[in-house]
């Protein structure tokens, strides 16, 4: 037993649950899997719990979704005594809460780390799963769990060369543990979403110089990040109840006003104050949300994108640098909006330079840094901040297996098919948490995750209750799902994006736009109604 978690169990132990991950997602899995007395084995690749939060250890890793909002909601005592230091936390701060949560739950006694599933096989025979880990160890379960995360799939574009590279090389998601020292060094960071403008300003402000290898420019806004009113913590502490329930039942997940006007209901000028507002107030919601059609039409879209672009102008000097980093070829909030602390002014200091990869592609990494196809620069240390298979990566990366072998990756080929992202026909028993065709990424990605858990936990209870011990989605159902999502995402302007919402960042991923665009709210009421009618669209059985 390291740090409290369990020893790998002898092979062919059963549990009732066996879940994959042990992220904000798997910590919820096991307390709310034992509150119905349940046996409950969580597997971790990583030395630790905490996910997401545990591998981005990258400086200036912060969320984007406030601290308030950013936290379970589902232990009262919790959320009301853990204090946030800042408006939006830090990555080490996340860390901390959650090894809190483990401990203060006794969580950790169920959670296997330093392990990676390999394979899950569903047997007809006995309808278990049967589970296999890169130790050699396989497991039996009657419930098999994927807390395996959205984004938790490294990508590292297989530049030639890299093993050739004198210098040091580390990709944000696996930062090492020890602090990176940048001082005197020439660095080169490959990447310019959420991650890459985190990094960026953290690293120029102690590289002797940093070159930024940008392909696609991306829309940030400033998150105006501080220490956390403390008046404002006890307001919310003391209506924290009702708030929760309003970002359950709202768009996104946090609650909000919702935009009761067009933009061509607004004049230019009220549009314009409204923007302003938006953007002085700091982070990404209420700038998408302050008119009703802006991820609708371009031409709504291009109101705000525009006045977004003029933002860009007006801090960076260098009015060709400027013009590199405004975004043309995505509407505004289709991609993942970044939010910053001083990106775009970091581009004023004389030790950065922007280097433009679109128009000269990386073609190598030397042994002294990279190549393009027009230059040669000599770097000591490279940062990849080049982002994740999303989304399916982590579940395509197991061996998976249904009913009569169907191997899910081959079923996915063609994009992933989900019934309301909880499940896939022909996979009995096993659950996906903020699977595709959920909210899952477009949300405050906690509430989703409490959201879900809460449903599976309550329909493990129900088929209990019942005397039935497997659930399956139908075909139809999940086509109809499927249908659905993709419908309702074709009414927003999110599938013209090449994001890695849509899979576009990996080459030969099938471009398909993977999350649900109907927001928190509906979609819980959707989950919530087909469970009230005995889990329609599921086939339960003893
Ligand atoms: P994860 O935290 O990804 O945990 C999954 C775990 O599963 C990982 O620890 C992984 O090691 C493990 N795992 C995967 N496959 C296997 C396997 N085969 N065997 C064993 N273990 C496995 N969301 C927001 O809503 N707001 C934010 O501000 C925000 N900021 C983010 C910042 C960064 C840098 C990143 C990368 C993501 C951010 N997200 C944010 C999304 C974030 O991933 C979710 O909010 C949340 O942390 C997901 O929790 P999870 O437990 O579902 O998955
Ligand atoms: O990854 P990304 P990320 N040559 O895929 C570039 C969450 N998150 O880690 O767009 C050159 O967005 C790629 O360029 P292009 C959040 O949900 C949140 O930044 O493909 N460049 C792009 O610029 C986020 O959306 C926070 O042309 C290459 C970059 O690498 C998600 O995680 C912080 C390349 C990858 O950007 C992923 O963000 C961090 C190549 N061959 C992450 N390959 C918060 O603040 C890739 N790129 C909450």
């Amino acid at each position: 037993m390291a740090n409290g978690t369990s020893a790998p169990a002898p092979t062919g132990t059963h549990y009732d649950a066996i879940v994959v991950g042990a992220g904000f997602s798997g910590l919820y899995l096991i307390y709310q899997l034992r509150k119905l007395g349940m046996s409950v084995h969580v597997i971790e690749a990583g030395a630790g719990v905490g996910g997401t939060w545990y591998w981005n250890r990258y400086p200036g890793a912060r969320c984007d979704v406030e601290s308030m909002e950013y936290c379970y909601s589902f232990d009262d005592a919790l959320q009301q005594e853990w204090q946030w230091t800042e408006r939006y936390p830090q990555q080490a701060e996340i860390l901390t809460y959650l090894n809190h949560v483990a401990d203060r739950f006794q969580l950790r006694s169920a959670i296997e780390l330093n392990t990676r599933v390999t394979a899950a096989h569903y047997q007809e025979s006995s309808k278990t799963w049967k589970v296999r880990t890169d130790k050699g160890t396989e497991y039996t379960s009657t419930f098999c769990i994927m807390a395996s995360g959205c984004l938790s799939t490294v990508r590292v574009p297989p530049f030639p060369g890299i093993e050739r590279f004198k210098g040091t090389w580390h990709h944000t998601a696996r930062w090492p543990h020890t602090p990176v020292d940048f001082t005197g060094q020439r660095v080169g960071v490959i990447g310019t979403g959420s991650t890459g403008i985190q990094v960026i300003p953290q690293v120029a402000a102690q590289a002797k110089h940093l070159h930024v290898f940008q392909r696609t420019p991306n829309f940030s806004v400033p998150a105006h990040n501080g220490p956390l009113d403390r008046d404002y913590e006890r307001d919310l502490k003391a209506r924290y109840a009702a708030h929760r329930q309003a970002g359950r039942e709202s768009m996104f997940g946090i609650p909000c006003d919702m935009p009761t006007l067009m933009v061509n209901q607004a004049s230019a000028e009220e549009r314009e104050a409204k923007f302003e507002a938006a953007w002085a107030y700091g982070g990404a919601t209420r700038l998408l949300l302050a008119y009703m059609d802006l991820l609708v039409t371009d031409e709504a879209n291009d109101t705000v994108a525009n006045f977004v672009r003029n933002k860009i102008r007006a801090v960076v000097k260098d009015p060709q640098v400027a013009d590199l980093l405004c975004p043309t070829d995505h509407p505004l909030g289709t991609k993942r909006i970044c939010v910053d602390s001083n990106y775009y002014a970091t581009y004023n200091r004389p030790n950065v330079t922007l280097v433009d990869v679109r128009s000269s592609p990386i073609e190598e990494i030397t042994a002294t840094g990279l190549k393009t196809r027009d230059a040669n620069y000599d770097l000591d240390v490279l940062v990849f901040a080049t982002g994740f298979d999303a989304m399916t990566g982590s579940l395509n990366a197991i061996d998976i297996q249904g009913r009569g072998g169907v191997k899910l990756k081959a079923q996915w080929e063609d994009g992933p098919k989900t019934y309301l992202g909880l499940m896939v026909s022909g996979f009995p028993n096993l659950f996906t948490v903020t699977g595709p065709g959920s909210p899952s990424v477009l949300s405050n990605v906690v509430v989703s995750i409490e959201q879900h858990i809460e449903w599976i936990t309550n329909c493990i209870a129900h088929l209990r209750a019942q005397g039935l011990n497997t659930i399956e989605a139908s075909a139809e159902a999940q086509e109809k799902w499927v249908q659905h999502v993709t419908d309702v995402g074709n009414t927003t302007l999110f599938p013209k994006a090449n994001s890695w919402y849509t899979g576009a960042n990996i080459p030969g991923k099938k471009k398909i736009f993977m999350p649900y665009v109907g927001g928190v709210g509906p979609y819980a009421q959707i989950c919530s109604d087909v469970a009230q009618k005995n889990y329609e669209g599921f086939v339960l059985s003893a």
